[in-house]
């Protein structure tokens, strides 16, 4: 017998469900890759809540395309989800910051493509801060009957039909759209499940954090450095300066931006002239969920995350996102 409690809460089965149900023509493949994901977030999730005590820390000696030494829960994450975007056979063609080259996968004639850094934020494992995994789900662009290609994987922003990302914090959060809008589900690791804890996100029109690495702030360029200025100084209403929170982990830092408000900054610097993360599985995803939470996402040139054309799959981005009103005052200084 479930509690009365649990009786009131909807599962993320009964969402995609329901999800599927209101889209006419809807297959059950988006459906299905969905529910792979959502596998692989708990296994990923009972593994690194209990990395402490196993012998899964520490390095393993190799690295990743973007030359880090890598974590052994990189390696099992990306096996995680390799392992789940596989079962259903929806998914021809995985991209992973873990692999240098799109991987496919033994199912050519699947729907879709998958982007995806398994472990985002993996230098903060061994400090206990969380981390995350980010993903982007495409529709292949060539016939089902031939091979993938790399147009397959090059696709715009604007191109993607789902994205989301894990969050393995205090607790287990998933948040995804399918460009209807921003859900969150929390996993209940005692039932192994994920229930809806929040539907339609609405990110606040203004909050009082601003987020980058000040450790940067003289690399970067005049505008954010008057931004940053700026935000230190008392507001003329509450007398107070804004907040600076910065986790170093951007699933935690764009999860604490969209439900607080506020702006999320990784910006261009003279180390980084074309910005630290990748434009294909960490920007593109995370402007297409703060778009779709009433936010907004650019880079440098102030150009729509969504719309600055990828020639790479590894390509680097700088980003600003966050609530609309503190977004337009730092769009006003470029
Ligand atoms: P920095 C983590 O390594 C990551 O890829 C993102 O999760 C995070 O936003 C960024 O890099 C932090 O970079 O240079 O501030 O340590």
């Amino acid at each position: 017998m479930v509690s009365a409690s649990y009786a009131r809460l909807i599962t993320l089965e009964e969402f995609i469900i329901q999800g599927q149900n209101n889209f006419k023509g809807a297959t059950g493949e988006l459906s299905q890759l969905l529910r792979d994901i959502a596998l692989a977030a708990k296994i990923i999730s009972n593994e690194v809540n209990k990395a402490g005590i196993t012998n899964i820390l520490g390095l393993d000696g190799s690295t990743n395309v973007q030359g880090e030494m890598v974590k052994r829960l990189d390696i099992f994450s990306n096996d995680q989800m390799r392992h789940a975007l596989s079962r259903s056979g929806n998914v021809c063609m995985i991209i992973s910051e873990e692999n240098d080259e799109p991987v496919r996968t033994r199912s050519s004639q699947g729907k879709y493509v998958v982007a995806m850094d398994p472990l985002d934020g993996s230098s903060n494992i061994d400090v206990n801060v969380s981390i995350g995994t980010i993903f982007s789900v495409f529709s292949r662009k060539t016939d089902r009957t031939q091979a993938p290609d790399i147009t397959d994987a090059l696709q715009a922003g604007t191109d993607q039909i789902a994205a989301g990302f894990v969050l393995y914090g205090s607790s287990t959060t998933l948040v995804y759209t399918t460009g209807m809008g921003v859900s969150v589900f929390t996993l209940d690791p005692g039932l192994g499940e994920f229930f809806l804890s929040e539907r339609s996100v609405r990110i606040p029109a203004f909050g009082p954090a601003y987020s980058l690495n000040e450790g940067h702030i003289n690399q970067c360029s005049r505008a954010v450095q008057q931004y940053v200025k700026q935000c230190r100084q008392p507001d003329k209403i509450s007398g107070r300066p804004q907040q600076c929170r910065y986790i170093g982990s951007m699933v935690s830092d764009v999860y604490r931006t969209l439900l607080n408000g506020g702006i999320f900054m990784y910006p261009e610097t003279t180390a980084l002239p074309k910005g630290k993360l990748r434009l294909l599985y960490e920007c593109y995803p995370m402007a297409f969920i703060v778009e779709q939470a009433g936010g907004k996402a650019v880079d440098c040139r102030n150009t729509r995350i969504l719309d600055v054309p990828l020639t790479q799959i590894h390509q680097r981005s700088s980003i600003y996102l966050g609530s609309p009103t503190n977004m337009d005052t730092l769009t006003a200084l470029f």
